[in-house]
């Protein structure tokens, strides 16, 4: 179906931002230009567009109604972090952490990359608010891109169009300009691909003047700007100049059967199941209690005028990772994802339905997987080849979400009251313990880790460094950003409690010790009771645990014995951990807060 409107009439008034899109459109050299407006006779539009070409395939209706499937290049299937640019005026304001190059002169490589780079193709203008639209705490941008992919996907993960346009055209927000290309011109003569993206990949960062640079990538992260680039790594900057913070977080609530609900924000490294928690399903024992999903990937935290933490997902839908989400793992995500959503890089079975590892107990008979080569479990068995990428993605609307929380869009968030960091670690670290306050807690944050699960050989089980699973999302100097979450305790009247969980401690023949899942519910109980005042703890050296009578163990048959091993605080290895702390800390040491090197001490003391 066609527009029913000229897509290149501009649909805003602001002069800066007709003179900008003007402008990069000399740059870039596009054929049309295509103002976003964000309706469904458009999102319908470009999706016919490129179900047309070949760029999407449309789901049997009848089994995935509103679905589309797409095939990214085989080179163009995650962040590229080596590619990851932080371009602050000084070296030293990116921090050893960041790649830094000079602004001036990655600005000049940048304009001669995108030089004539959207040849052929239309440049779409696709403003976008981070955040419900018109909160106080919401943030806007407008990202030029050639790709549609990008526009489409963006529709699902922010809001978009006519009504971000309306807030620019009020003047009073600073708009965040976010360029992006696929960089491959569609020169006279030259047949465009499914996926068109370059093999050389920038993905750019200008802290100071608040810009966004993208080229070469249409995938994730990479291209969908709002979401790693703007909602975490030029947020972080905007966030420590403002006075609230930018976090890779999710954000659930919890009621309990009285109606009592606490909001929580948490903290895990990939591969630890963070989408899984937010939408968690309690457990046989917690019938009347609800688990409620505000956000499973970012949260903007500021503190209201009576000094309270709050929080907004600055998201609108999930870009999830497909394997090993299933009816088991994660009903509410595969709930998310039954209709109105877009599959990358999952496999497509005969039906024209989509499937991936893990997602039923079965694997279809045959299917075509992500390269787009037919698969069968015996191919899997001989060759090990995987049907889904093991990155491959669904990109589903919040509100389809059947946990989603009635405050979810709420313009003043939703109180938090406190934070989880967590790690997927084999030893040492127990099933839960509570930092014994705010800066004992930005410590445990600070020095968060979690093992690579199946890695390149040689890798597995290595322990990595992850603070707060900021390490590639913190748009400037690490050690900097430990003093801002130092510092915000200052505007708290109420300091959120801080906790550190893992799901995934071991027992002597390798074989978990908690159930985890549904049953993690039980952890989350003890929290609440202690954010509450209502549940008891025991003092270790690493701060608070609960004694096996603290847990709530209704439902399920959990001995004693296996509780005291998996929260077992071992001296002798928790000073050998202290020891792997000073790998990160030492890099940052120039910029650390006094906080961290004294609570560190006091770490050791107490071992
Ligand atoms: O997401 C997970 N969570 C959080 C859920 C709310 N996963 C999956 C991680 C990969 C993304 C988990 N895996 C969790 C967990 O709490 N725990 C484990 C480890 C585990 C795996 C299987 C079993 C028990 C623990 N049990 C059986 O398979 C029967
Ligand atoms: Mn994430």
């Amino acid at each position: 179906m066609a527009l029913d409107r000229d897509p290149s009439a501009p649909l805003s008034k602001n002069v800066h931002l007709l003179r900008w899109v003007e402008k990069m459109a000399r740059l870039t050299k596009p054929d049309a230009i295509h103002w976003v407006d964000g309706s469904q006779q458009e999102y319908d539009a470009l999706c016919d567009q490129m179900v047309a070409s070949g760029s999407l395939i449309r789901l049997n209706q009848d089994l995935w109604p509103g679905c589309y499937y797409a095939r990214s290049a085989p080179d163009d299937v995650a962040r590229v972090e080596d590619r990851t640019f932080i371009c602050s005026y000084s070296r030293d304001a990116a921090g050893p952490t960041n790649n830094w190059e000079e602004p001036f002169a990655m600005k000049r490589r940048l304009k001669t990359l995108f030089d004539g780079s959207m040849r052929g193709r239309t440049m779409y203008v696709l403003p976008f608010s981070m955040g419900p639209i018109g909160s106080p705490m919401s943030r806007i941008g407008v990202q030029l891109t050639d790709s549609p992919y990008v526009v489409v996907n963006t529709r699902i993960m922010a809001r978009i169009g006519l009504p971000v346009i309306a807030e620019i055209d009020k003047g009073d927000k600073r708009v965040v300009p976010c360029m992006h290309t696929v960089g491959m011109p569609l020169t006279p003569g030259r047949k465009d691909v499914p996926w068109p993206c370059n093999p050389e990949k920038y993905i750019v960062h200008f802290p100071e003047t608040r810009e966004i640079w993208s080229y070469g990538s249409g995938y994730g992260g990479n291209a969908l700007l709002g979401k790693k680039c703007f909602a975490l790594r030029i947020a972080s900057n905007m966030a420590r100049d403002e006075g609230w913070m930018a976090e890779h977080m999710l954000i659930l609530g919890i009621e309990d059967p009285r109606g009592e609900k606490t909001y929580v924000a948490a903290a895990f490294p990939s591969a630890c199941g963070k989408t899984n928690f937010a939408m968690l399903v309690p457990p046989k024992g917690f019938e009347g209690w609800k688990v409620w999903t505000v956000g499973d990937d970012i949260a903007w935290l500021k503190p209201d005028s009576s000094g309270r933490l709050r929080a907004i997902n600055p998201e609108a839908g999930f870009f999830g990772v497909a394997p090993g989400t299933s009816k088991k793992t994660n009903p509410n995500a595969m709930a998310s994802l039954a209709r109105n959503t877009i599959f990358t890089n999952v496999a497509l079975t005969p039906e024209g339905g989509v499937w991936w590892e893990g997602m039923t107990d079965e694997p279809p008979a045959e299917c075509t997987d992500w390269r787009g080569n037919p698969w069968t479990p015996e191919i899997a068995r001989e060759t090990g080849a995987k049907a889904a990428h093991p990155n491959s993605r669904f990109t589903a609307p919040a509100s389809q979400c059947p946990t989603i929380d009635p405050a979810w869009e709420d313009p003043a968030g939703v109180p938090i009251s406190a934070i989880i960091f967590g790690g997927r670690r084999a030893t040492t670290i127990p099933l839960v313990y509570q930092a014994f306050n705010w800066s004992a807690g930005v410590y445990v944050g600070a020095t968060m880790s979690s093992e690579k699960t199946a890695a390149a050989v040689g890798e597995v089980g290595k322990v990595r460094r992850d603070p707060m699973a900021m390490l590639p999302f913190c748009g400037y100097h690490m050690g900097e950003y430990f003093r801002h979450w130092i510092r915000m305790q200052r505007d708290f009247s109420e300091t959120p409690r801080i906790f550190h969980v893992n799901w995934f401690r071991k027992d002597e023949q390798g074989g978990f010790i908690w159930p985890g899942f549904g049953e993690n519910m039980r952890v989350l109980r003890w929290i609440i009771d202690r954010v509450r005042g209502r549940a008891v703890g025991k003092e270790t050296p690493i701060g608070w645990v609960p004694h096996y009578e603290d847990i709530d163990w209704n439902g399920l048959d959990f001995p004693r014995e296996k509780f005291d091993q998996l929260q077992y605080v071992d001296r002798t290895a928790w000073k050998t951990e202290l020891l792997g702390h000073e790998e990160l800390l030492i890099e940052l040491h120039d910029r650390l807060p006094p906080e961290t090197v004294y609570e560190r001490e006091l770490q050791i003391c107490r071992l």
